[in-house]
């Protein structure tokens, strides 16, 4: 297993986070990042490769052009008109209210964003680059040969469709490993999303495509972020139809009904006749994660693992969610581990 890693993450991270009505120190924070470096290390996970930048090409196959440069000169934009805390959407575009996109900065804040969740800081676009790049790196390696990757990606990504950030993910890494992918030969990528959240942004690009199959385990969007996209009847539009899965599982979900659901994805994935596999890899369906309500417990990361070792595809793991953050590492590390022991 390739590991691919940067300390540019730090360069993002938002002085608050509004919720319930508080702001509060993000969920999403840096030290995420140092617990899954120290559980790789624990556990002997130091073959590490060198990341390269991901091509501007490739970012603009995932991510349309208006969004990419929204992102890239937000921060200096908002400087200039004399702002210098965090930028938060706030003014978003609804239903028919979306047809000119608007000039001013706290316009276009909100057209390109689905969730005040989520501040744009100095740094952001270099954090949410350097991810994207690691998770490029780390299927550059599985192309070349490896049989496994993973990328510690942070921000993470896959709330982030071609033209809006959300839910702490700005650029969509996995999104942008399963292209990657494709631009180097593999005919069939799967991706496959085990993070408690939909994800609302990779289902949205591959929608289309029969190229790419999405599959997600997630709370219900009924009851659970993000709310409007992740339904059982989300099958896929066009040449896209039947390449899209989704298993909204009520919140409570143990890991006897959760394995059930991984089994059926799986076995959509071996029928697709994937030629590479790409993970987003949340750990927020752990037991004791302060935002989710599944109820994993640490060993049952590792059985799940072996499970999706033993498809034998060449995969790429992109860290997505996690917020019990001293076990964060723990609980990704044992799906490795347990990729491994397949
Ligand atoms: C707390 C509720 C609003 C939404 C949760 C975002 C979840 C993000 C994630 C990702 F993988 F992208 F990080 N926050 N104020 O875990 O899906
Ligand atoms: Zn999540």
């Amino acid at each position: 297993m390739k590991i691919v890693r940067s300390d540019d993450h730090r360069k993002h991270f938002p002085a608050g986070e509004i919720h319930a009505g508080e702001i509060v120190r993000p969920f999403e924070c840096p030290e995420r990042v140092d617990y899954v470096n120290a559980a790789l290390e624990a556990a002997g996970l130091t073959d590490e490769i060198e990341a390269t930048a991901v091509e501007s090409e490739l970012l603009a196959q995932v991510h349309d052009h208006g969004f990419l440069r929204f992102l890239e000169t937000a921060w200096d934009e908002w400087t200039t008109d004399g702002h210098t805390a965090d930028m938060i959407a706030m003014s978003l575009p609804i239903r028919r209210m979306n047809t000119h996109v608007p000039e001013n900065i706290y316009g276009k804040l909100g057209w390109y964003s689905f969730a005040s969740d989520t501040s744009i800081t100095d740094g952001t676009w270099e954090a949410a680059h350097a991810g994207a790049s690691l998770a490029r790196s780390a299927q550059r390696a599985v192309s070349a040969g490896a049989s496994s990757a993973f990328a510690l990606c942070r921000p993470p990504g896959h709330h982030a469709a071609s033209d809006f950030f959300g839910g702490y993910c700005y650029l969509n890494n996995a999104a942008i490993a399963a292209q990657g992918f494709r631009n180097d030969g593999a005919e069939r990528v799967a991706v496959l999303d085990v993070d408690f959240h939909h994800g609302n942004g990779t289902q949205d690009i591959f929608y289309d495509r029969s190229d790419v199959f999405f599959a997600s385990l997630h709370g219900d969007p009924l009851h659970e972020f993000p709310y409007f996209l992740g339904h059982a009847d989300e099958t896929g539009t066009g040449a896209g139809d039947g390449f899209n899965a989704n298993y909204p599982l009520l919140p409570g979900t143990t890991f006897d009904r959760w394995l059930e659901a991984l089994d059926h994805a799986l076995v959509r994935i071996e029928t697709f006749g994937a030629d590479a596999l790409v993970v987003s890899l949340g750990v927020d369906t752990f037991e004791d994660d302060p935002i989710s309500s599944f109820k994993l417990s640490s060993d049952d990361f590792t059985t799940y693992g072996a499970r999706l070792g033993s498809l034998g595809l060449p995969t790429v793991y992109v860290l997505e969610g996690g917020y019990a953050v001293d076990e964060i590492g723990t609980n990704a590390v044992n799906v490795l581990t347990g990729h491994l022991q397949a």
